[in-house]
């Protein structure tokens, strides 16, 4: 069974809250009458308040190019093009910065302040809303309570799949990996891209973030229906419940599942919110930008993005985390203490593997996405056994990896913690995790892609060389020395 909203509900659902809203393409370019209406910003729908700020932006980044557009702002190291580009300066992301030491900011904000200022889902909920999230990395600004109501409402309203689609996860090969299933139906939901259709009509460029902002929405819509369907088709009967139009993305994706215990949805709320985005170099959102800078669809765009994140070294790493946690978990029968957990690493280490879980491209400390998931099981679940095993490790790992001295960062990413605690709620089956991820990552990646398209970003096009050459560059730039 599949979830199911008219157009007619949708528009309804939409202007419920604000009856001045408007989220449908039939009314893509705002109208003079539109923005000539007089109410406040709390009160502008997503769409409204981005077609507002976005020329300014537009203005700010032509006026930095015309005065510091010949600043030198990075200078890159022969090293650097043979070690995976690491932290060369040369990529543009509004949303969010990752400082090495302390974590990411989106807009400015750390964790910890997003857990506290973005809009909640009602008095007794602790975790923030992420399409709270969503509003703040397009527009820079925090939503009110009804606004993020309204674009909960909006997204529900947007959740329906087309048959085809729905056809294609129910006739995918069981065994398929999950995150190859969700990226086929994402790349599969192209036949419902309204950006793909007016292009191909000959749309200008100004009009492109007008598609691309209907697309990202459409397609914010539809993930948790398609997650959930692989979710249930794979583990579960097949069957998905109803979407609710009045309920949250997160409380939606959670009963999509079939996990209705409300614990449970305030960690589908975190866990949405804190995998969101970590700024513009990592693979699936460098990935999704690159793509997208060639004009390709959001659906298209995300799709590569999402085919990036399943990868071991990315976003799959949450479920070689558990993977790695059952073996040892196997392996030591019970005996949890710290001389035993430094035998399995070290064996680990010693096979030529990776720690899977620890490590970070750019951070230097204990990722602050971890510790929100470790605040959160302390929280609610201290003496669960797989928690505690997972804080022995925290209490290991790091001496065992600053001993091995490969890596540049011994500490725990956002990867390491967030198996347990779908493991607690008895959402096991490890292989679907990356989907969640996924779907996160979605809301991380989608506002940059509708920027892009609103401030005219140009296609994507570094300088590679071959060793020949970087060999002739380095030996002329040696002679002249
Ligand atoms: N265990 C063992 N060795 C590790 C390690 C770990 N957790 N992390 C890094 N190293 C090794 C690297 O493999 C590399 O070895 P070689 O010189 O033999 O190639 C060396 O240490 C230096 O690597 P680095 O500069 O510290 O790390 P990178 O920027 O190259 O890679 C990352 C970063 C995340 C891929 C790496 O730390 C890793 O493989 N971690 C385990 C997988 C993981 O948890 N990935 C999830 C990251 C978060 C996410 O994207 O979701």
């Amino acid at each position: 069974m599949s979830t199911v909203l008219s157009a007619s509900s949708r528009s309804l659902l939409g202007r419920k809250i604000f009856k001045n809203s408007f989220s449908s393409c039939d009314k893509i370019v705002l109208s003079t009458m539109e923005s000539r209406r007089c109410y406040s910003n709390a009160e502008k729908t997503l769409k409204e308040r981005f077609a507002e700020i976005f020329p300014a932006k537009a203005e700010e980044i032509k006026e930095l190019k015309k005065n510091y557009g010949k600043t030198v702002i990075d200078e890159v190291k022969l090293e650097q093009a043979y070690g995976g580009m690491r932290g060369i300066k040369g990529l543009v992301w509004e949303g969010s910065v990752l400082d090495p030491e302390e974590g990411i900011r989106f807009r400015g904000k750390t964790i910890p302040e997003i857990r506290k200022d973005l809009p909640k889902a009602s008095a007794d909920s602790d975790e923030p809303l992420p399409e709270g999230l969503f509003w703040l990395l397009l527009t820079g600004e925090v939503p009110s309570e009804a606004q993020v109501k309204a674009l909960s409402a909006d997204l529900a309203s947007r959740s329906e799949l087309p048959e085809h689609v729905s056809n294609l996860l129910d006739n995918l090969p069981k065994d398929l990996h999950p995150m190859a299933q969700f990226s086929i139906a994402v790349t599969a939901l192209e036949s419902e891209s309204k950006f793909a259709k007016a292009y191909a009509q000959g749309v200008a460029k100004k009009d492109y973030w007008n598609y691309t902002f209907e697309d990202s929405l459409d397609l914010l819509g539809k993930l948790p229906v398609i997650a959930s369907k692989i979710y249930r088709n794979m583990f579960k009967d097949g069957k998905l419940c109803e979407i609710d139009p009045n309920a949250d993305y997160g409380k939606n994706l959670a009963n999509l599942l079939g996990f209705s215990n409300k614990e449970f949805v305030e960690l589908m709320r975190l866990y949405l919110t804190i995998h969101s985005d970590h700024e513009g170099g990592n693979v699936s959102a460098h990935t999704t930008h690159l793509v997208g800078s060639a004009l390709s669809s959001p659906y298209l765009s995300l799709a590569a993005g999402l085919n990036g994140l399943a990868g071991p070294l990315h976003g799959r790493a949450n479920q070689e985390v558990l993977e790695w946690l059952f073996k040892l978990r196997e392996e030591v029968n019970g005996d949890y203490s710290k001389e035993t957990i430094e035998k399995y690493l070290w064996e680990t280490l010693n096979a030529g593997r990776v720690v899977p879980g620890y490590g970070h491209a750019v951070l230097r400390k204990t990722d602050p996405r971890y510790t929100a998931q470790r605040e959160f099981a302390l929280k609610h679940f201290p003496d669960y056994e797989l928690f505690k095993l997972v804080s022995t490790i925290y209490e290991v790992a790091p001496k065992v990896l600053t001993k091995q001295g490969k890596t540049k960062n011994p500490w725990p990413n956002v990867d390491s913690h967030s198996g347990v605690l779908l493991q607690y709620y008895g959402l096991t089956e490890a292989s679907f995790y990356t989907v969640l991820f996924g779907v996160a990552r979605a809301i991380g990646v989608l506002p940059q892609l509708i920027i892009d398209r609103a401030v005219g970003a140009p296609i994507e096009r570094p300088k590679s060389f071959s060793t020949e050459k970087y060999i002739e560059l380095v030996k002329g730039i040696k002679a002249k020395m």
